[in-house]
């Protein structure tokens, strides 16, 4: 008799997690128990874990294939996945039966599961977004697959050098991943460079045209996403590259065998490394081939799974498949998808053009001018002449769609076009990517508004209703469940566990912000958290700090715009205040920095030297020591930011209000009951709306100001320097040699581009009242109950920040995808 599916799938009970670890310790790592090396531990249990994956992996593709399924599949350049094997074991609900079984065999899992080296495939924000819908998408239970590229080297790790940061290469993959499953059958032919041959007719109805190419092979490698339950198992399809043939064989008959070794190494360099940029554009030729390869491989695969479930019936592609473009780094798939159709597929232009439009929908994630992508045609016409040749078609019906709307507005065109015609001509990605989407959204409220109103005015007047926003969102499972498990514990115990899957189940616990027990155990369980973390602060830094100051953290990407300088100054301040005036903070502080800039971002690394200059100083006086500490965690990860979070006490998200899209690490502090102390920017003003204004910390100028001051040009730097004693002090300490730790240090620089530059961040507009704001935060947390009180409305009120949420907007407005439940469930 046939098993059924249930008795073939294997259990989540202590004895079959024995059996399954002791097997794979056996055969799959060749071992005798005892021998097995903390690496080797890791790799068993993982091993243990994805088998189970698998056998859900496979009933989940099946009942969608049953159920002819629409799906959704997320193209990103980026997926900041950090560690899975915790976080697979909570979501199959195997955590404890794990841990026991290990326990039974001597081994602890918390000391495992540290073995993992966190999969570091994005660079910060955008990279973790994309991470945490797929984690929503699995328990949803919606068919929606993430598609990206194989990094061999994620983002670098970051080492501090006197001060300095450092670079070192992430060989995440040195030791293989148990997180992969390759599929060599599903290997893809991938062609770049090459001519196109002089077209039959004017029109694009001819057939293959794009010759000489050369072509790489695209492995695909499937990682596997469980939802909250383990119902539901998507997957993650990233793919390397490899060269086509083992040897080229033309070259290596001629002789030369270490040029021919040379070509394969020079195809497979394509998937080698992530660009450690978050908003600089590289403008290198080999990042063109990377966002090429991601969409080529995507593009092709998913036209595949089409035909191969729906016979000869292009036509309903759009019915069946929604691509979502993260930023327009995949932007180049609305040329491949109009390619496959055009020349592979035989369509005419516009059929094509319909199902391409109806198919793509494309999210924004900034508005810095300088972050927005540009590819030089020239370019363009090396790598991949023949898309060039389609956006330039795509051009050319669109603008003329435009003059017909807009008669006699030649202005109007040279701000649309989508190839730019002054100086180098480029091919500007955000253009394409509106044009041929049926939907644009933004990440916030404010952002959204934004990019209507200042970025793309023109193609919101001419498409009104493609533009939407949808929120951005975090996944409670892996930022209060995992991460901060004693207050996961304290809630399911006082309101039942539904928040686990619906968030917004959280307002329950508003009766208990002032009641004196709950505060007392929220308290405890965040010095909990706050000593664990000090002890990993003594481990990194050295440093030893008290669990009972305050704990106000600035944790992401250094930025200009995101104005780490900002908390810089104030502490600065508040030190010459301590030490020159005698006055002293009314509560004792740690303030804990972490974050990584981009290698060539000489601002970026000169503000981590000035925080970690800063650092020394005051760590090592006498007179703050009481008072004040800071520290600068180095090399800041996903892993690392689950162990900061659940400590903090104050979150800091002080961006020039305008300049942050959305900001997500501010609903994750929220959600784990720290304040903010923030601009009106981004989701902090959504994060307002719904903790209530007594409940966070707002300073600052709202970007409408900003916005104004930018157009009169009436902001000047030198009024606030010579009319705020403070500020002055601040900037001539930074401009003296006070915080220097050697000569011909100083940070000049800062001053400079401060007051004589123009000060591009509004810093010294924002400083005396984000000076006011922290002092009424100081103020208030001497006033423990108060504060708890507040600090539980913020975990109470977040409800609205599960990407849960932003997920069924997405569903539901834009891809039209619907949720598959196993049957009895
Ligand atoms: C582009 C071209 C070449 C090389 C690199 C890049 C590149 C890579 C990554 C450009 C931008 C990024 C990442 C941007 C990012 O993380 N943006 C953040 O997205 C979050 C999710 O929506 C928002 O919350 C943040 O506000 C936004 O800054």
């Amino acid at each position: 008799m046939m098993m059924s599916e249930k008795e073939m799938m294997l259990e989540n009970t202590v004895s079959a997690y024995e059996n399954s670890l002791l097997n794979h310790c056996r055969y799959s790592m060749g071992e005798e128990w005892q021998q097995l090396s903390k690496r080797d531990l890791f790799q068993t249990a993982a091993l243990a874990v994805r088998d189970r994956l698998i056998d859900r992996l496979i009933e989940t593709e099946e009942r969608y294939r049953q159920s002819d399924a629409k799906r959704l599949y997320y193209l990103s350049m980026e997926f900041l996945m950090g560690r899975t094997l915790g976080n697979s074991l909570i979501n199959l609900n195997a955590y404890d039966a794990c841990k026991d079984a290990l326990m039974k065999l001597g081994v602890d899992l918390e000391e495992v599961r540290e073995i993992e080296p966190d999969a570091a495939l994005g660079n910060g924000g955008l990279g973790r977004l994309a991470a945490c819908f797929l984690d929503s998408l699995a328990t949803l239970d919606m068919p929606g697959f993430g598609y990206g590229i194989n990094y061999e080297y994620g983002l670098f790790k970051q080492l501090i050098k006197n001060g300095y940061q450092k670079e070192e290469p992430d060989h995440w993959l040195a030791y293989g991943t148990p997180w992969q499953i390759r599929r060599p059958d599903e290997t893809l032919r991938i062609h770049v460079y090459g001519r196109i041959e002089t077209p039959k007719s004017k029109d694009f109805e001819y057939g293959h045209l794009w010759v000489d190419t050369k072509e790489i092979l695209g492995v695909p490698y499937d990682m596997p996403i469980v939802g909250y339950g383990g119902r539901t198992v998507n997957c993650l399809r990233l793919y390397s590259a490899r060269s086509s043939q083992e040897f080229d064989m033309e070259i290596f008959n001629n002789g030369d065998y270490v040029k021919a070794v040379e070509q394969k190494m020079t195809s497979e360099t394509i998937s080698k490394v992530l660009y450690p940029s978050d908003s600089v554009k590289s403008g290198r030729e080999l990042r063109l081939k990377q966002e090429y390869f991601l969409v080529a491989c995507a593009v092709r695969d998913i036209v595949r799974r089409y035909e191969r479930d729906h016979k000869n019936a292009l036509s309903k592609f759009a019915s069946k498949v929604a691509i979502q473009l993260n930023d327009t780094h995949p932007a180049l798939a609305i040329a491949e998808l109009m390619r496959v159709l055009i020349d592979d597929k035989d369509l005419p232009w516009e059929e094509a053009w319909e199902i391409t439009h109806d198919t793509f929908a494309y999210t924004n994630h900034t508005l810095l001018a300088e972050a927005l992508e540009k590819w030089p045609v020239s370019l363009l016409e090396l790598v991949v002449p023949r898309h060039l040749q389609i956006i330039k078609e795509i051009n050319r019906r669109f603008l003329e769609q435009v003059a017909r709307v807009f008669p006699d507005d030649p202005e109007r065109l040279k701000r649309m076009t989508i190839i730019t015609e002054d100086g180098e001509s480029q091919v500007r990605m955000a253009h394409l990517s509106i044009v041929g989407s049926h939907s644009v959204n933004g990440v916030s409220e404010l952002h959204s508004e934004l990019v209507k109103k200042s970025l793309v005015p023109d193609f919101h007047e001419l498409t009104p209703e493609k533009f939407n926003n949808k929120t951005n969102g975090v996944t409670q499972r892996r930022w209060l469940l995992k991460a901060n498990p004693a207050l996961a514990e304290l809630i399911t115990e006082t309101i039942g566990d539904r928040w686990i899957t619906e968030l917004e189940e959280l307002h329950m616990l508003e009766p208990y912000a002032e009641a004196g027990q709950f505060q007392q155990e929220f308290r405890s369980i965040k010095r909990d958290n706050k000593l664990r973390l000090a002890k990993v602060i003594l481990d990194t830094n050295d440093v030893v700090v008290d669990p009972d100051s305050i704990f106000d953290v600035h944790i992401k990407r250094i930025h200009e715009y995101k104005r780490q300088s900002l908390n810089c100054m104030r502490i600065i301040h508040e030190y010459l205040s301590l030490v020159e005036d005698n006055q002293q903070p009314v509560a004792p502080r740690t303030y804990i920095f972490a974050g990584k800039a981009a290698p060539g971002y000489w601002a970026a690394k000169q503000i981590i030297k000035m925080i970690n200059n800063v650092a020394q100083i005051i760590n090592n006086d006498p007179r703050a020591n009481e008072f004040m500490k800071v520290v600068f965690i180095p090399d800041y990860k996903v892993s690392l930011a689950e162990k900061i979070i659940p400590a903090a006490d104050i979150s800091e998200q002080v961006s020039t209000a305008g300049m942050e899209a959305s900001g997500t690490g501010n609903m994750k502090f929220a959600m784990n009951g720290a304040l903010t102390m923030g601009t009106l920017d981004g989701a902090n003003i959504e994060i307002c709306e719904e903790v209530g204004e007594e409940n966070i910390f707002i300073f600052g100028l709202k970007a409408a100001e900003i916005e104004k001051m930018k157009r009169e040009k009436s902001y000047n730097p030198w009024e606030y320097y010579y009319h705020d004693g403070r500020i002055k002090r601040v900037m001539d300490a930074l401009n003296s040699k006070s915080f220097c730790t050697d000569e011909n240090e100083r940070f000049v620089w800062f001053y400079e581009a401060v007051l004589n530059a123009g000060d591009t961040y509004f810093l010294l507009a924002d400083l005396a009242s984000y000076i006011e704001a922290q002092e009424r935060a100081g103020a208030a947390y001497l006033q423990t109950d108060d504060w708890t009180g507040k600090a539980i409305l913020n975990v109470a009120r977040t409800g609205k920040f599960s990407s849960d949420r932003t997920i069924l907007e997405y569903a539901k407005e834009i891809w039209n995808i619907k949720r598959y439940m196993r049957n009895g469930h």
